[in-house]
């Protein structure tokens, strides 16, 4: 996808044999690989004849590979409670990509509650409470309009009596530049730490993939206030521009957990390095 000028680039039999590593270097650039990806995968083909695009297809993985292989991570709690609270901007899918994991979980056998906490927009809590009755778990509502630390607060201590194994947190959408918001998932976050001492705190931040440049910021900004221990890109299956991956994985180096491959329960899989640096040359 964002090497489709690459591609085309080969595709031109009078610009293959009149090629030369500049004009390889300009299209690199202009593919939005970042420089210091075009200068290394410059200097990995130096002096290779017949360069033909998997030649510059394979010099890519290799430099990537090492670097996205090790933000892979598998789930698989050793202790439990385990609790998620899953955090981004408006609309990044949050509330779809809580139901697929509730639905994995559920499905491994787990007893599973979600915890409305977005008590913001009016639709929240009936979009979370359908998706429960759809995949069979509990959703714990706070009032409309209640504080969302309450709401968490109360939650836990009802998954605490109910004995839930793992308790999935949804959040309002938020902009990463409104202090005020990010001031409250702060405190969300204390009241989760204070209340369930013993269990595993994860804070998933879940980003379109299509967000594109900004993607960078909102994480920047998301982590330094909350301490983010895990990405999920969304919406992986439309044309979208899984560049702003390399970025992220360059900038922060936070462990990306899942990619979002469409709207339904099952459409959730595990980040794997290889497979994803080889769809990026899917046209
Ligand atoms: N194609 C596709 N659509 C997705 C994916 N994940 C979520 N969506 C869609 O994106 C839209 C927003 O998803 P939500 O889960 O409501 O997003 P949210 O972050 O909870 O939104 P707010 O609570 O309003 O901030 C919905 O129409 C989802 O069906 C995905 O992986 N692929
Ligand atoms: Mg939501």
């Amino acid at each position: 996808m964002i090497l489709q000028k690459i591609k085309d680039f080969f595709s031109h039999p009078s610009k293959v044999q009149a090629y030369s590593l500049d004009q390889l270097e300009e299209v690199l650039l202009e593919s939005d690989v970042g420089i210091q990806t075009t200068q290394a995968l410059i200097t990995s083909l130096r002096g290779k004849t017949n360069l033909a695009f998997e030649d510059v297809k394979n010099a890519f993985i290799q430099l990537w590979l090492p670097k996205l292989s090790s933000l892979e991570r598998v789930i698989e709690p050793k202790t439990y409670p385990f609790v998620i609270m899953f955090i981004g901007i408006n609309g990044s899918g949050k509330t779809t990509t809580l139901a697929k994991l509730a639905y994995q979980f559920k499905n491994h056998g787990k007893t599973v509650l979600a915890i409305a906490a977005d008590t913001f927009r009016s639709a929240a809590r009936e979009q979370l409470s359908s998706w429960a009755q759809k995949i069979g778990i509990e959703v714990f509502q706070g009032q409309k309009g209640a504080d969302p630390s309450s709401v968490i607060y109360d939650g836990l201590k009802w998954a605490r009596h109910q004995k839930s194994e793992v308790i999935l947190i949804d959040t309002a959408g938020r902009l990463h530049t409104k202090v005020p918001l990010l001031e409250e998932m702060k405190k969300m976050k204390r009241v989760i730490q204070k209340v369930s001492l013993e269990a595993s705190h994860e804070i998933w931040m879940v980003l379109d993939a299509h967000t594109g440049h900004n993607a960078l910021n909102q994480c920047r900004q998301f982590h330094e206030a909350l301490g983010v221990t895990g990405l999920i890109v969304t919406k992986m299956d439309g044309l979208a521009k899984t560049g702003m991956v390399l970025t992220l994985a360059e900038a922060l180096a936070l462990p990306i957990i899942y990619l979002g491959m469409g709207e339904k329960k099952e459409d959730l899989t595990p980040f794997k390095a290889q497979a994803f640096l080889e769809r990026l040359f899917v046209f």
